[in-house]
């Protein structure tokens, strides 16, 4: 993305903070020998500057001198010649478009002239305690000045407000980079699909979808793939995968990969053998009904519970049909029985981060969709071994999740090509 994209987002945060600074910490350095994965830039430095190294701060600050000052690691040949180049201060100026750049070890004696004479200081309080003494110590020397005439912020505001609602609605390059991110996602499942076979490990699989993420391009998954078979389909936050299949059995895999960034989040459930058992296929072909439910429900205007409340009900309905629950359709709802077998909600937002930034209630209500956000939409069913139910379908666990975006006349699936039908995924199984 360009230059000017970066700064378009900085000037329309900058138009909220009326007037005020906002201070944001970038991701610190992983250990010397630590995982990649600890080097995820933090997804609000990257939304606003593109600035992808750790151990940065991020100061933008409205009114009479609206600027963009950014901390970074300086330059150091040695420690280059290590880790890899660095951008330093000269060249946030010159890449980034920053109006001031320092090097990060000059934070405590810089930032105070920062907070000086706004009278909002928006920082997120409490995540990280080691930044939140730099910044309160920063606070307290601008206080200490007063005396002086100069300003100092008295309120603290969650950054959140500005900059979540912001990343909340999705503008088309970042939609460019999630249906991309969605496509690379589908061909991993199909691929896994085509690859399964009974006596195969759940982490064969997981091989299967982290090879296709990285061989088309993606840093990473956005989350640690699940992959669970049989009974392990049932536990909601598998992350073993070290299982061995068996035919007869279904597994669920649940896995996306990160672009630029950006999340897929994506599931499937399918028979290791390739044929569902007429339970697993009962169980299967009500979670899709449900699913077809709430991405009808799915437009501007709706709010996440009215999806939610849709997506329940097909199921309640649905599992009284079948004999898992009992009793009337009103009580099942009424009481949240249904939460015995539908533990989770249907959705979440999908961006940046896999469980995306931004408010899910406003003013204490659900909020209502809007073209640009984008949602997953994932029902299941999960029955536990040991439940109260007819015995054919103890055991069977079934999430069917899809990325979804709201546009203006309702909402478009990002990952349409992932089998979704019995048949579908029958033949995606046959490679
Ligand atoms: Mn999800």
């Amino acid at each position: 993305m360009d230059l000017d994209t970066y700064r378009a987002r900085r000037e329309r945060v900058l138009d909220e903070l009326n007037p005020g600074v906002l201070v944001l910490f970038g991701a610190r350095s992983a250990t010397q020998y630590g995982s990649s994965d600890d080097d995820r830039p933090e997804p609000d430095v990257r939304w606003l500057t593109g600035f992808e190294e750790p151990d940065c701060v991020v100061v933008l600050r409205s009114g009479a001198e609206r600027r963009f000052t950014l901390f970074l690691r300086p330059r150091d040949p040695e420690r280059e010649t290590w880790d890899g180049p660095r951008l330093g201060p000269e060249g946030a100026i010159e890449r980034l478009g920053a109006d001031a750049a320092y090097p990060i070890g000059e934070l405590a004696a810089k930032l105070p002239a920062e907070l000086e004479n706004v009278p909002r200081l928006f920082y997120r309080l409490g995540r990280d305690r080691v930044a939140d003494d730099q910044v309160l110590a920063a606070l307290d020397r601008v206080r200490a000045r007063g005396r002086t005439g100069v300003q100092w912020p008295c309120e603290i505001i969650e950054p959140a407000r500005v900059v979540h609602e912001q990343r909340l609605r999705k503008a088309p390059e970042e939609v460019a980079l999630m249906r991309r991110a969605a496509e690379i996602t589908t061909v991993a499942h199909v691929a896994a699909m085509a690859r399964c076979a009974p006596g195969q490990h759940e982490y064969e699989l997981e091989a299967v979808l982290r090879e296709r993420f990285r061989a088309s391009g993606s840093e990473r998954p956005a989350y640690p793939p699940i992959v669970g078979s049989g009974p392990n389909a049932t536990v909601l936050h598998y992350r073993r995968n070290d299982r061995r299949m068996s035919a007869g059995e279904l597994v669920l895999i649940d896995a996306g990969c990160e672009l630029h960034g950006y999340a897929s989040d994506v599931t499937r459930t399918f028979p290791v053998d390739g044929r569902f058992t007429t339970a697993q296929q009962a169980i299967y072909e009500l979670v899709l009904e449900s699913q077809t439910a709430a991405l009808d429900a799915t437009r501007p205007g709706a709010t996440i519970d009215e999806v939610h409340r849709v997506t329940v009900e097909v199921l309640a309905r649905g599992m009284l049909a079948l004999g898992l629950l009992r009793g009337s359709l009103a009580e099942v709802l009424e009481q949240e029985r249904y939460k015995t077998f539908y533990m989770h909600r249907t959705s979440h937002f999908l961006g940046l981060d896999v469980h995306d930034v931004g408010a899910y209630f406003v003013e204490g209500r659900s909020r209502a969709l809007e073209p640009g956000m984008t949602i997953t939409i994932e029902p299941g069913l999960y029955v536990p071994v040991g439940a109260d139910v007819p015995e054919r379908f103890r055991g069977i666990g079934v999430r069917i999740e899809d990325d979804v975006l709201v546009t203006e006349q309702g909402a478009e699936v990002l990952t349409p090509a992932v089998p979704r039908t019995v048949a579908d995924v029958e033949r995606a199984c046959r490679g």
